[in-house]
């Protein structure tokens, strides 16, 4: 398995639209596994394909607890079924938004449709921090980031400060 560099925001790659994969084979199970030893380094619960340059819809989760055994998810185009009218708040991080947090609404129940390592369809019913990972990582899928979905103002915010990080490490040489 392998690490990946992980892209931070403000960048390009984190907002286009991913390509479907046919089927997953090795290549793209392998794929997974190495979102999957990144995300566990980083740590994160969650990690999305173009977060890695990737451009394709695969996405990897997992909410165990860090002394207890893990509990991967690896999908490839997931796909919402359902989900419910019922909202849940929780305050959301990403990896490509280092350090920088806000609350974001989303639906509180969700049924999703995916391909799983071994490219057989699976349906979750998910609610929950599990909930709102998953559709934080299927937004990314579709060039969505957190910060998308709170004000305008605190996007900025936000966005500015990860804009001055860069060119402080840039100066700095790492
Ligand atoms: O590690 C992560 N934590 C997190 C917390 C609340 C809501 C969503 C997330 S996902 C994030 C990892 C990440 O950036 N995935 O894209
Ligand atoms: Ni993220």
């Amino acid at each position: 398995m392998a690490v990946l560099p992980i892209i931070t925001a403000p960048d390009p790659r984190l907002k286009v639209q991913c390509e479907p994969v046919e089927s997953v084979d090795a290549a793209i199970a392998k794929m997974m596994d190495d979102m999957l030893e990144t995300m566990y380094l980083a740590p994160g619960i969650g990690l999305a394909a173009p977060q890695v340059g990737i451009t394709k819809r695969i996405l990897v989760v997992d909410l165990s607890p860090k002394d207890g055994p893990r509990e991967p998810l690896r999908m490839a185009n997931p796909e919402i079924l359902w989900h419910s009218d019922e909202l849940a708040t929780y305050e959301e991080g990403c990896l490509s938004l280092p350090e920088q947090y806000a609350d974001v609404e989303r639906p509180a129940h969700i049924k999703v449709r995916y391909l799983d390592q071994d490219n057989t369809v699976q349906e979750l019913e998910a609610d929950g921090l599990l909930a709102t990972c998953i559709q934080h990582e299927m937004d990314h899928l579709d060039g969505v980031i957190f910060v998308d979905h709170v004000s305008s103002l605190k996007r900025r915010m936000i966005l500015r400060k990860l804009t001055k990080l860069k060119k402080q490490e840039a100066l700095a040489g790492d």
